[in-house]
């Protein structure tokens, strides 16, 4: 590492403790995020109506290659499970909190049939957006194209989570958000959900700009020095979804990393102007707690077999 590495390095150090939060400028080059944003816009037209679903369905990638006729049909379940998932919670709301665990159960794809597998695909979907209808989401890109592999192991981010978490740490999730116009404002939140000791940190969240984001677009909002606070918003603030007196709104240029101390309170803002806002989060956790995604289990053989070792020891997993 160079001197001026270090130097830089010392300094987002510093401004991470104190404040919970840091923004590297200039992680990503123009052709990164331009690769990135192509690939985005492929799984968009690729997972259709499921767009958003955690993980990744056997039947429907299979059928998008060698069926229209099925890929209709399996879309159409899709709709009718959705309708009849989302009748279901609207009439008896205390279903929806089991549906919730199922999601975040590990799974181990190898083991199951491809049917169980695709409805489990479908639920998983279904609820996800449920909780956020107004935001375009796509999730597991870790295991969803070769543009993703440079993020989730990139030199700049890696000391600080590292500074954070240990040495013992690995990828919980890698997914995208990007609020639509007028959605409403995303509840202040902390990323690691539960009461733990002031000062503690269980995660950290690298939150890679893939568009310039600002107060207009609903750029990240942070409540600096909560992170020491040993509290939640929904410890500390009536309505989470309100304005904090002391919210700072981030602005960031496309190439730009917001990452984030897990335990500091922080959120989505509205997208007031309908311009948009791609924003990837890469959530890393410590080793000993349970991940958004089961990376390893889900991991696809040929994206297991292109890897190398850091890669594998961030998702978790096994060479081949
Ligand atoms: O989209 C944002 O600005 C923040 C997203 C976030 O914190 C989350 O979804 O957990």
């Amino acid at each position: 590492m160079s001197e001026h590495d270090t130097d830089r390095l010392a300094a987002e150090i510093e401004h991470l403790d104190e404040h919970g939060y840091v923004v590297l400028k200039g992680v990503l080059a123009p052709d990164e995020v331009r690769a990135i944003l192509a690939r985005l816009d492929e799984l968009y037209e690729r997972e259709g109506p499921r767009a958003g679903e955690f993980g990744w369905g056997l039947l429907r990638e299979r059928y998008l290659e060698s069926s229209p006729l099925k890929l209709t049909l399996l879309d159409a379940l899709y709709r009718v499970l959705e309708f009849g998932l989302l009748g279901l919670f609207k009439v008896l709301p205390v279903t929806l909190g089991p549906f919730r665990r199922f999601r975040s159960m590990p799974y181990d794809y190898a083991q199951a049939t491809p049917w169980r597998r695709e409805l489990r695909q479908m639920v998983i979907c279904i609820v996800e957006k449920l909780d956020e209808p107004s935001d375009r989401r796509l999730c597991d890109l870790a295991n969803k194209g070769e543009v993703f592999d440079g993020v989730y192991t990139h030199p700049r981010v890696l000391p600080l989570a590292e500074h954070l978490l240990g040495s013992d740490f690995k990828l919980s999730s890698l997914n995208v958000r990007s609020p639509k116009k007028d959605g409403p404002m995303q509840a202040m939140h902390v990323d690691f959900p539960f009461r733990i000791q002031p000062g503690k940190v269980y995660g950290c969240n690298a939150l890679f700009a893939l568009e310039p984001m600002d107060a207009g677009n609903g750029a990240t909002r942070v409540v600096p020095g909560t992170h020491l606070s040993g509290l939640r918003p929904e410890d500390g603030m009536a309505d989470p979804r309100a304005d904090h007196p002391d919210q700072v709104v981030v602005e960031a240029d496309a190439g730009d990393v917001l990452l984030v101390n897990s335990q500091v309170w922080h959120g989505g803002t509205v997208n007031t102007s309908g311009r948009s806002r791609t924003l990837m989060q890469c959530y890393f956790t410590h080793a000993a707690h349970a991940p958004q995604q089961y990376q390893e289990l889900q991991l696809r053989d040929e994206v297991r077999a292109r890897l190398g070792p850091l890669a594998l020891r961030l998702l978790n997993a096994a060479p081949e």
